[in-house]
């Protein structure tokens, strides 16, 4: 890369895409302009093109579980139409951003209350992997929009620990819960969601006041009203909606009652920008396309297996996770779409942090260590808190970590710093291999102006979209989830022997040990 940029001044201009408020740098990859023409013909060949329509125009392209994948008709305006199966969904869309809106207005200036009078202070949203990631994400991430007059908490894990830490700080008279699960059947979310109940109940003293805390987000109507949610406290969305895809949705929910639906409508707009770039830029202006195609490059070609995902803005200390389960539930695939085993890499590992926390971490892997590991690093150029020099100081780490990744360091230039510092002779010699940087090591870069609503909507769907390009190279569903379907599967087996209510099934030694031994254990604890 370096001999690359001493060869071509022009080399940012030409590797350099901006839409709206944000600048994608992908100068600093290990690419010339051939190997971007022939990685174009690769998603030309690929059909991306063709894809990428099929997607927008609600064909059933998630083939294995025989559905549309619509996510973008949540942030179309609301006099779009769009169709799934024959029916244009956008009047369903809208009836439920009204309803949305209707109700986060009503909690937010105090019209809708809890049983005994007293405004909502809390919500509390139960729900896990997709029902939970995106709300959490960008919760965090537009905190700066959020009403000081009601907090959001997020609980997923069926570890009580989760649930009883949450509700120790709460009052059950000002706590709203939203129970959030497409199929409200996940046991997690069921588990939390009684005990939820029992504690409500319990304080309260009134079975009613379950009617007025308690509200629903769910494609599955039947069990929420089992549960006993007033139906007109149901937000529902549809199976043409994937998980993690679904924070556009009702699912958006605490989002919306945090910031306000008009900024929640901002983050829909955003993302709406990036949909019409998706669909309509030739592939070689198109972001996503960008992104996806080069994660190809270095999966397929250069053989590396993870990325590292590094905001450097403490706002977006959950978007590593949140692309964590976008991308790896989306692309962690070993079959094709004719059901055939493939013979190539699919997705990369996803993993990072907050920048400027990891470089006193794990960036010494990054500069030093013996694997490739591509990095998108994240930054927004105007900070909600300017605070004296903070983020004139984050900014540069953020440069000069990519900067120095790409140029590293010679073995001359190490030994002229080393001369410098007063070292000579075998003093010298000894220390020098351990300072050389190999370099060329490659990043992109992501700068907006400020992580406000619209931004967030950008930034969020240039990865869904991104995910969604390299699915097609690779040939796979992006859509599908077996592999969580079947955790959920085995989750419920195991319970009735760890609760000693059943010996049935045989299990492989180390299983039947570990069932045994807490079996004896925990009686005795
Ligand atoms: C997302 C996944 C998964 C799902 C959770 C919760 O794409 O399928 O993370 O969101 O398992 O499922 P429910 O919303 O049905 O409870």
């Amino acid at each position: 890369m370096r001999e690359m940029f001493d060869a071509d001044p022009a080399r940012f201009d030409k590797f350099t895409l901006q839409l709206d408020c944000l600048l994608l740098d992908y100068s600093k990859n290990i690419i010339s302009e051939e190997t971007l023409a022939l990685l174009l013909n690769l998603a030309r060949q690929s059909k991306l093109e063709d894809w990428i329509a099929r997607m927008f125009n609600g064909e059933k392209i998630n083939a294995s579980e025989q559905r549309a994948t619509l996510h973008t008709a949540l942030r179309a305006p609301d006099n779009a139409s769009i169709y799934a199966d024959g029916k244009n969904v956008m009047p369903d869309v809208v009836r439920v951003r009204n309803q949305m809106r209707r109700f986060s207005e009503a909690v937010r200036n105090g019209a809708l209350r809890g049983h005994t009078g007293k405004p909502f202070r809390d919500v509390v949203n139960i729900g896990i992997g997709g029902s939970a990631l995106g709300p959490l994400m960008v919760s965090e991430a537009l905190k700066p929009y959020a009403s000081t007059q009601l907090s959001a908490h997020f609980v997923s894990n069926v570890d009580a620990t989760d649930l009883a830490e949450t509700l120790k700080r709460l009052d059950p008279e000002t706590t709203l819960f939203i129970i959030s699960s497409k199929t409200f059947t996940t046991q997690e979310t069921l588990t939390n969601a009684h005990s939820a109940r029992a504690w409500l109940v319990q304080h309260i003293g009134a079975e009613e006041a379950v009617a007025k805390h308690f509200v629903a987000v769910s494609t599955n109507l039947a069990e929420t009203s089992k549960f006993g949610i007033n139906p007109d406290n149901v937000f529902e969305f549809w199976d043409w909606v994937g998980g993690r895809y679904s924070l556009w949705s009702a699912i958006g929910l605490p989002i919306a009652l945090s910031i306000g639906m008009d900024n929640f409508e901002n983050m829909l707009a955003g993302a709406h920008v990036m949909d019409q770039h998706f669909r309509e830029a030739p592939l070689e202006k198109n972001m996503p396309v960008m992104l996806g195609m080069l994660g190809i490059w270095y999966t397929n070609f250069c053989g590396a297996d993870s990325n590292a995902v590094l905001p450097y803005d403490q706002y977006l200390q959950h978007f590593p996770a949140y692309l964590q389960q976008l991308e790896m539930e989306s692309n962690g695939k070993r079959v094709d779409r004719q059901g055939q085993a493939v013979d190539y890499a699919t997705q990369m590992v996803v993993w990072g942090e907050p920048g400027t926390n990891g470089q006193h971490s794990f960036y010494q892997l990054l500069h030093q260590g013996t694997r490739l590991i591509p990095a998108d690093f994240l930054a927004p150029l105007v900070s909600h808190n300017p605070l004296g020099e903070h983020h004139a100081m984050l900014l540069a780490n953020c440069f000069a970590q990519t900067e120095a990744l790409m140029l590293g360091k010679t073995a001359e230039e190490a030994r002229a710093e080393l001369v410098a510092q007063g070292l000579s002779g075998a003093a010298l010699e000894s220390l020098l291999p351990y300072k050389v940087f190999p370099g060329n090591r490659p990043t992109n870069t992501l700068l907006f102006d400020r992580l406000d609503p619209h931004a967030l909507g950008m930034l969020v769907a240039l990865y869904e979209h991104k995910t969604f390009v390299q699915s097609v190279v690779w040939n796979i569903n992006a859509f599908d989830q077996w592999g969580v379907e079947f955790g959920k599967q085995l989750a419920g087996q195991l319970l009735p022997e760890l609760q000693g209510r059943l010996s049935g099934k045989s299990h492989d030694a180390s299983t039947q040990g570990l069932i045994n031994h807490s079996l004896v254990r925990r009686q005795r604890a």
